[in-house]
């Protein structure tokens, strides 16, 4: 099935840099190593160029401890990227620097207006429709500041809530085809994927559903085994990757790349 919501031509990562242990975290449970990280990224880089896609990894960025998830500073809709305004203080200076590299990339760059504030792990495309989770990094000045940007390129936005105890709408749920979603059950029952056939992650493994399908592939965490059955029952071919050292850091799939498609 194809979808341009699953199907991609290209994907922007960016090298965790060493300072990577000083990452944000809701709940210490011990700071990421430097080196395994680097490993844990290395082959999920692997992963998605194994279903040909051509995917560029930037150089790691010190400055910034949170820059490996790079799908917070910016969203990419057609050959278009949006410079968002990342809603932790210690990640609004990764969004310009983002935005001169996708400039580099052949992306024509648009920039959030002053005054509000969007992560893109709040931002979950589908075929039909962009959904922005209101959360303690998306405020609603800010969505209505990507309303009309995303719309001007034929995106219509709706605005989701992101349970509280949640950092980000992405979190809990990914997109596995134009028409299904994966999702917690506490996410699902906000009603925000009515319309969508919906596959729940199973009971103790909510932190599989920041999934990724990309391509062929849906790409979930490792150790969810259970939610993993689930999707190849319902047809999808799975392929598991360790990502315990961004996990320590309320990062997953999602967060460590940009994925888009350029015309050949
Ligand atoms: C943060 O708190 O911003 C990072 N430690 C984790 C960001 C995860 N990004 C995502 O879900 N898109």
């Amino acid at each position: 099935m194809t979808g341009s919501s699953i199907t991609f031509t290209h994907a922007l990562c960016r090298a965790p840099a060493r300072s990577v242990a000083r990452g944000l975290r809701a709940v210490d449970h011990g700071a990421p190593d430097a080196d395994e990280f680097a490993r844990e990224h290395g082959s999920y880089v692997a992963a998605l160029r194994a279903t040909g896609a051509d995917v560029t990894v930037l150089p790691a960025q010190e400055d910034f401890p949170d820059s490996v998830f790079i799908e917070d500073p910016a969203l990419i809709l057609k050959e278009v990227a949006i410079e968002l305004r990342p809603g932790a203080p210690s990640r609004l200076g990764e969004a310009p620097a983002l935005a001169a590299d996708l400039a580099l990339y052949g992306l024509e760059v648009r920039h959030l207006p002053e005054g509000g504030f969007v992560d893109g792990g709040d931002i979950l495309c589908s075929d039909f429709e962009v959904m922005v989770g209101l959360s303690a990094r998306t405020d609603r000045a800010g969505i209505e500041g990507l309303r009309p940007i995303a719309e001007d390129l034929g995106h219509h936005v709706r605005i989701v809530e992101t349970p509280p105890e949640i950092l980000h709408f992405k979190t809990e749920c990914s997109v596995l085809d134009p028409d299904t979603v994966l999702a917690t059950p506490r996410l699902a029952a906000t009603g925000a994927f009515n319309g969508y056939r919906v596959i729940e992650t199973a009971e103790g493994e909510e932190a599989v559903a920041n999934a990724i399908r990309f391509n062929a592939p849906v790409f979930l965490a490792r150790g969810y085994p259970r939610t993993a059955e689930r999707l190849e029952a319902a047809g999808f071919s799975v392929i598991s990757l360790p990502v315990g050292q961004a996990a320590l850091l309320d990062g997953g799939l999602s967060c460590m790349s940009l994925r888009y498609s350029l015309p050949n």
